[in-house]
């Protein structure tokens, strides 16, 4: 079929969508609060984050930047069409990548780092080496255990995996909240440092993604992860950064069922 422009419509699809036009495939601008932010951080700034609204990795560093309230601009890109500005940092091509002046880098958790590394009022990792080193610690117990999981369990088509997943996530998970402080509400206490942003868009997203597409349950109630959960879906900077609900269900549409082409790196 022919379009206006004489472009076949196939051509214009999203290699995710499989070749059919009736697929979702994952949104190109944020939505809700976080286009709100988007908008507000528009304009042209030396600290730069390029990043794709539905991604998590990018919504970590989004948060970072919001929460340590630093002067930056927020730069939309199409990460699967690979602008060349995001080449440029990042030979992968993949979001998040940061600009400052004429240096650029990526991969979340390193970017993250940076940020502290800048300084300010607003730390997310404390001072104590320690404290710093157990941050560390559990980061790498999310990017290593929790993160594959989550997509291995979004991705997995047999019900018998289905459950095997649900199980070994919550296994996971329950590892971490079993290292967080006893009291609260965050993992080291009273407030929200390094580990809750690293974790925070996978407890969005388990809301808002496994929760719709495998029934993954709510948090239960009087558990110190129920009141993790509500702690960080309700701390302003997630808020800000999150867009509205169809925006992950649209973007993970292509995971839940495990079409071709969607990212190399996350599952
Ligand atoms: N380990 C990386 C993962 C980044 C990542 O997987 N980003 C995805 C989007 S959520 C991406 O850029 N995908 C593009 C592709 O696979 O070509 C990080 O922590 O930054």
């Amino acid at each position: 079929m022919s379009t206006t422009n004489g472009a076949s419509k196939d051509s214009q699809l999203d290699p995710n969508q499989g070749g059919d036009a009736n697929k979702k495939t994952y949104n190109k601008h944020a939505t809700g609060l976080a286009w709100d932010t988007a908008q507000a951080h528009s304009s042209e700034k030396e600290l730069k984050l390029y990043g794709s609204c539905f991604c998590p990795f990018v919504h970590r560093v989004w948060i970072s930047l919001e929460h340590k309230k630093l002067d930056y601009e927020y730069v939309e890109v199409d990460v699967y069409r690979k602008p060349k500005l995001l080449l440029d940092i990042n030979p992968r091509g993949l979001v998040p990548a940061l600009r400052h002046g004429d240096w650029g880098c990526y991969e979340s958790t390193v970017l993250m780092e940076y940020l502290e590394d800048l300084g300010g009022n607003i730390s997310l990792l404390l001072k104590d080496p320690k404290i710093r080193a157990h941050s560390r610690l559990w980061s790498d117990h999310i990017n290593r255990h929790i993160i594959p999981l989550f997509y291995r369990y979004l991705q997995a088509q047999d019900p018998k995996d289905q459950v095997q997943f649900a199980k070994d996530l919550q296994e996971q998970i329950a590892t971490l909240v079993s290292a967080a402080d006893e009291k609260g509400p965050f993992f080291l206490g009273e407030d929200m440092t390094f580990v809750d942003v690293q974790m925070a868009p996978w407890v969005i997203r388990l809301e808002k993604v496994l929760k719709p597409y495998k029934g993954w349950p709510e948090p239960e109630p009087g558990t110190r992860w129920e009141k993790w959960v509500r702690a960080i879906e309700n701390n302003e900077a997630v808020k800000k950064t999150t867009s509205d609900d169809q925006l992950y269900l649209d973007s993970y549409e292509r995971y839940a069922e495990n079409r071709k082409n969607v990212s190399q790196t996350e599952g």
